[in-house]
């Protein structure tokens, strides 16, 4: 058999909808299985026998992975990987891979957009000239908010808040920051706790993953800890913010407005956070930009040829980077 026989022989099982290239490389590739949903009771004889790889962005459980013997990667699309339980992965020797860095500068773009956004009002300004306002009532008016003279914290200084702490650097805004460690080399004033970083700050950005360890991190008492002037950016995950404290906080000024991109529920926001009138929202876009959508797409089919070719993986995630290929 030549090697792109070899390949064609491998059943990849595509779960729900997948990005159009990634299915058409796919395609191209390999034997591509198509189900429904991630949902192991949809497991046929056919696809426990023959499926050895995953390529997916919704999220994949043990049960899953339980009803396939013969999985041995699953190609996650995103880089945030909440969604596959990657230590039951690693526990059964199963490769999970991730697509980092192809979507950090758009995900930093989008962040600064919601950001300004929620500060000036913009979305708002927007409708009131479409529908009719600008001409019936007069100007806009002038936004409560302003990014000057602000003091950024970003809870999560990796590859997507470092990102954004260079863009904002350009815009002449003061930057610090919280990880559970210091990142070498970087000069941003660095916070011990998070709510050492919201008291020294008035605008603060999460980009954390979503995590056991930053479950509902951002709570009542970081949001108080940021102040009434103070402005929530959420980029990162739903997760990492307790909504209802968030919605209580926007309601009684304990802050000031909250731009978000992210939601616990998805696609299910909550009335509160809809309905308050300083909050910008939008519906989970940081990398949704057809360039680099392709890109993410490109990555994650690019890891299961490796994987199926050379037997590595380009982008493991950290769970799983000492799983070894079978045979
Ligand atoms: P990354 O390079 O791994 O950065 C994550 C940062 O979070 C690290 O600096 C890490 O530092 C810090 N961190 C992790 N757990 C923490 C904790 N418990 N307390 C404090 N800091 C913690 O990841 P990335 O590429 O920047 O992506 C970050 C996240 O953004 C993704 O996981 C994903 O959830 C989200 N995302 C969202 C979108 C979107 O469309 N909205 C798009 C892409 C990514 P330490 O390990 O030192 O703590
Ligand atoms: C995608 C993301 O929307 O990469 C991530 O972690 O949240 C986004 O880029 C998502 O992964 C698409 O499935």
């Amino acid at each position: 058999m030549t090697r792109a026989e070899e390949l064609q022989a491998v059943s990849i099982l595509v779960p729900a909808g997948f990005n159009d290239h990634a299915v058409g490389r796919i395609d191209r590739t390999f034997t591509r299985i198509a189900i429904a949903r991630a949902d192991a009771t949809l497991v046929t004889d056919e696809m426990r026998r023959t499926v050895r790889g995953i390529a997916s962005y919704v999220g994949i459980d043990a049960a899953l992975m339980d009803a396939l013997p013969n999985l041995e990667l699953i190609a996650s699309f995103g880089v945030g990987y909440d969604s596959v339980d990657a230590g039951h992965a690693a526990a059964k020797n199963i490769m999970v891979t991730n697509t980092p860095d192809v979507l950090t500068d758009e995900v930093a773009d989008t962040a600064i957009g919601l950001l300004i956004n929620t500060i000036r009002d913009l979305p708002r300004a927007e409708t009131w000239l479409r529908d009719g306002s600008w001409a019936r009532q007069g100007n806009y008016p002038l936004s409560r908010l302003t990014l000057r003279g602000r003091r950024v914290g970003i809870f999560g200084m990796g590859r997507i808040g470092q990102a954004i702490a260079r863009r904002l650097q350009a815009f002449g805004l003061p930057v610090a920051y919280h990880n559970r460690r210091p990142v070498d080399g970087l000069e941003y004033e660095y916070h011990q706790t998070l709510k050492g970083l919201a008291e020294a700050v008035d605008t603060l950005i999460s980009v954390v993953p979503g995590t056991a360890s930053t479950e509902k991190a951002v709570n009542a008492e970081i949001l108080a800890a940021l102040g009434a002037n103070g402005v929530f950016v959420n980029i990162g995950r739903g997760s990492t913010v307790d909504e209802a404290d968030l919605a209580a906080a926007l309601a009684n000024g304990t802050i000031a407005a909250a731009g978000l991109d992210v939601f616990a529920d998805e696609p299910n926001v909550p009335k509160a956070l809809l309905d308050a009138p300083n909050t910008s929202l939008l519906p989970h876009v940081g990398s949704a930009s057809e360039h680099t959508r392709r890109a993410m797409a490109d990555l994650c089919v690019d890891n299961l040829v490796s994987w199926f070719t050379e037997r590595r993986p380009l982008t493991p995630v950290p769970e799983t980077a000492d799983v070894k290929a079978r045979g």
